[in-house]
């Protein structure tokens, strides 16, 4: 859903500092007074941005945008929207202006509108590919091409640390289920990272109510951020999820171990950017009990009953 990730490094965006002062319009202010009686929090930013592409079910746009002040840095990423009106007569490559809605566990896109263009600079998607002549330059990082994985194919092996400074492999996981995602835990969108985890979190608590699947399954949250997560910060971040290592492993690998797992389920992330720029998709895997994918579930729309049928599926 989000190749941009991809091609697009963010360190080329232009950071469009002619409009690094944003103010929100009468409008949005008017809507946050009047729901400001509901019991959940809601933070309102405003942020200024490009249209990348526009999901088709009207449920989701991806938005090339500025830094976010006080909340996150510019990245394009996409963004849920709750409906889909909001994004009528939007197409890629409008100038937007929108208004994002957090909460300390959902993030979503409730007001967008189209700005004057040329007036936010677009950097150009053009990259150095697979041209012989083009040497990339210090700030391309060369990734290892890897075989995308189906359901039913052996996952090759590849070693972890985990939270606990403990290495381990996939290959010490067989004979149990394996759910493996990708995560990294400064993740500043509550929508993402922090969504899986609490969805992992979720499948934990069910394993421990099921005793076969207590000892037949293992989570991996396995980080992209490795300079940053060490395995004290794994734990620390695992505290605020109940994990129980002995469950859960919260593990960080060689950057290029990282990259081969992200190749073969299609996950993508930036590279050496800070850590509020990071730019991702989401990947849940599961791998069964003799080391077959069985499922890979994109984005975070999945619920932990899709989850925990696959870990059961996978337990043959
Ligand atoms: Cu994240």
């Amino acid at each position: 859903m989000f190749n941009m990730a991809r091609i697009l490094p963010v360190f080329f965006f232009l950071f469009a500092l002619a409009f690094a002062t944003g103010c929100d319009s009468p409008a949005s202010r008017r809507m946050e007074s009047t729901e400001s009686a509901t019991q959940e929090s809601i933070t309102n930013y405003t942020g200024r941005g490009v249209i990348r592409s526009l999901g088709a079910d009207g449920k989701s746009v991806v938005i090339k945008h500025e830094a976010i002040s006080n909340y996150m840095d510019a990245m394009t990423m996409p963004f849920p929207v709750r409906t889909p009106s909001v994004l009528k007569g939007l197409v890629p490559g409008d100038s937007v202006t929108f208004r994002l809605r957090v909460t300390a566990t959902d993030g979503w896109v409730d007001q967008i509108e189209r700005t004057p263009s040329n007036s936010f600079p677009v950097a150009s998607p053009a990259l150095p590919t697979n041209s012989e002549s083009s040497t990339p330059g210090p700030e391309i990082r060369q990734v290892p091409v890897v075989a995308v994985i189906s359901p039913g194919e052996v996952v090759p092996n590849y070693a972890f640390t985990n939270q606990l400074g403990a290495a381990f492999d996939l290959a010490s996981l067989r004979g149990q289920v394996v759910v493996l995602d990708f995560i990294f835990t400064r993740c500043p969108f509550p929508d993402f990272c922090p969504r899986l985890s609490r969805n992992l979190s979720a499948l934990q608590k069910r394993l421990k109510e099921s005793p076969p699947l207590t000892t037949n399954c293992h989570l991996v949250s396995l980080s992209f951020d490795p300079r940053f997560d060490t395995p004290e910060r794994l734990t620390n971040y695992g505290k605020a999820y109940g994990a129980d290592a002995a469950l859960w492993s919260l593990s960080v690998a060689s950057m290029d171990t990282v990259e081969r797992l992200a190749g073969h389920f299609e996950l993508y992330f930036a590279r050496d950017v800070e850590p509020a720029q990071q730019n991702h998709n989401l990947r849940t895997v599961v791998i069964d009990r003799q080391g077959r994918l069985v499922k890979v579930f994109k984005g975070n729309q999945w619920t932990v009953d899709e989850l925990a049928e696959a870990v059961v599926g996978g337990d043959r």
